[in-house]
């Protein structure tokens, strides 16, 4: 996958030589490149902002060196290698929320392209203009706001990488993890069995798999249910059975309106 960043700070993406990360850069399963947004200004300030039209506080990102950004890292001529358009992707508090569904979505494409905006953000033009050419979606990693888009992006990447074919050694650790099954993950543990005073519950200790797994479930529901009532919420009609809706009473939680005995 080719990964084109373009932000008025590259110094914020040296972590991306690091760990897991570096490891796919450096065995070519990640072709990534940092831009200087002020490569494409022309005056002695190197200038990004200006004030905002209609008034108001702060400063938005000037369209022109984002227009010619885009013009060198989304060519409309097909380049030698084939290559198609890069998808566009904008950090920012008002767009669409970003979820490991859209995590496989954008591993699965061969270019990504971030647009870092700082200040109040960037100018429309470049997002409707772009949209014109490109797939642009303005994403958000929450309902927080941050001096710009550069630490989601370094969020995106990790979460995008690591779903990579051959970037995590061990395939069966991508599908028990937290999210894909709807449900946040019951706790691990490890040795020692008593730490300061606390014991690793006794039924991981069982050797009985039946029993653990039943056990990690029901951790599994008590937990999205205290910390994540939407999860809960949003899971389909036929995946909560009697065991599991046991197992929420049990904790005290309601059962869904509308779900019947099964
Ligand atoms: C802030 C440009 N959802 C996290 C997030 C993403 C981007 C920004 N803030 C929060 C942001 C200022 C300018 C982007």
């Amino acid at each position: 996958m080719r990964v084109d960043i373009v932000s008025i700070f590259p110094e914020y993406f040296a972590p991306l030589d690091l760990s897991l990360i570096g490891k796919a850069r450096a065995g070519g399963t990640l072709r990534l490149a940092v831009h200087d947004l002020r490569t494409w200004t022309h005056d002695v300030h190197r200038t990004v902002d200006d004030t905002p039209y209609g008034g108001g506080p702060g400063m938005v990102m000037r369209p022109e060196p984002w227009g010619e950004a885009l013009d060198a890292l989304a060519p409309d001529e097909l380049s030698p290698d084939g290559h198609t358009l890069p998808r566009l992707l904008v950090p920012s508090p008002a767009g669409v929320p970003f979820t490991q569904a859209m995590a496989h979505e954008l591993a699965a494409e061969s270019h990504l392209l971030f647009a870092c905006g700082r200040y109040e953000g960037i100018d429309q033009r470049v997002l409707d203009h772009a949209a014109a050419r490109m797939r642009v979606t303005e994403v958000s990693l929450g309902d927080y706001v941050l001096f710009g888009g550069e630490v989601a992006v370094l969020v995106i990447l990790e979460a995008v990488t690591r779903l990579l074919p051959g970037v995590l050694g061990n395939a069966g650790s991508l599908d028990e993890e937290s999210h894909a099954h709807g449900l946040l993950e019951a706790p691990m543990y490890t040795k020692p069995a008593e730490w300061r005073g606390h014991e690793v519950p006794e039924v991981l200790r069982s050797g009985d798999h039946g029993k653990i797994a039943r056990w990690r479930r029901d951790e599994a529901l008590l937990r999205t249910a205290a910390r994540r009532p939407d999860l809960i919420a949003a899971l389909p009609l036929e995946s909560l059975d009697k065991r599991d809706r046991a197992a929420l009473d049990r904790g005290g939680f309601q059962p869904r309106a509308g779900d019947v005995a099964k």
